[in-house]
């Protein structure tokens, strides 16, 4: 890739603290020469353990989620600013887990993605097409969509905190990797997307993560790719020797 890769773990729902401890223990020192970015998104609860421990290193902390609004009655969930507060840097949003299970809607996304720009964090954004959608050949359509919807009111300069990571939901959690040439044709495919919106230039500087069963088995020929710009993990980010080693496929 022509940029500089950034590998995202997506602990999702998992860790409790002493666990959240161990494992951020263990991965500090083996990513601590990495030539990439090196990101933790990790639960709610262990935000403020993942922050003490990161601080003063190279792995930037990130949670999975966040509301759209400042504030308000809307029992259960967290605002953008109380993130930045805490001293949080990054924030999954539009994963597809989240799209699936708990209503998100391109709509919901963007008004996400707002929130979270305008609270200074920057944004892990996730498209994908459903195994339906690439079979019906509206990969592309999806994706454009999802893109396009989640960045209206985005500025050029906020562009550049904000990172798309392209997970075809078929390949989460289900073991079922995209093939590199079929996650490099999606990645372009987002960036031509991005060009038209905004500018060469801009499409040129973007981020764009492959995501869905990257593992250390397979990172390295993902991100050989040259519209791979790195890599957001789910399960293998469970495991410090996996997600070091795709952070070392990465640098
Ligand atoms: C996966 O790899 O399963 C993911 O969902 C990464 O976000």
């Amino acid at each position: 890739s022509l940029r500089k890769a950034v590998i995202a773990g997506n602990w999702k729902m998992n860790k409790n603290r002493a666990e959240a401890k161990a494992l951020i223990e263990e991965i500090k020192p083996l990513v601590k020469d990495a030539d990439c970015g090196v990101i933790v998104c990790v639960p709610y609860t262990n935000l403020e353990t993942a922050l003490e421990l990161c601080k003063g290193s190279n792995v930037g902390v990130g949670a999975e989620n966040c509301h759209w609004a400042k504030s308000g009655a809307f029992t259960g969930e967290i605002s953008a600013d109380m993130l930045a507060e805490m001293g949080v840097e990054y924030v999954i949003i539009g994963h597809s887990e989240r799209r699936q299970y708990f209503g998100e809607t391109d709509v919901t996304v963007n008004q996400r993605v707002r929130a979270a720009l305008d609270a200074g964090l920057r944004v892990i954004l996730c498209v994908g097409e459903l195994l339906e959608q690439r079979e019906q050949g509206i990969t592309e359509e999806i994706c454009a969509m999802q893109t396009k919807v989640a960045l209206q009111g985005v500025s050029e300069a906020e562009l550049e905190r904000i990172i798309i990571a392209y997970e075809p939901v078929w390949a989460i959690g289900t073991g079922k990797t995209a093939t590199a040439d079929q996650a490099e044709e999606v990645c372009a495919f987002i960036r031509s997307v991005v060009e038209k919106l905004y500018n060469k230039k801009a499409a040129d500087a973007l981020t764009i993560q492959y995501g869905g069963s990257m593992n250390a088995a397979n990172a390295d020929e993902l991100l050989s790719k040259k519209n791979v710009d790195g890599g957001l993990i789910g399960g293998a980010s469970l495991k410090a020797p996996d997600f070091a080693a795709i952070v070392k496929a990465a640098s």
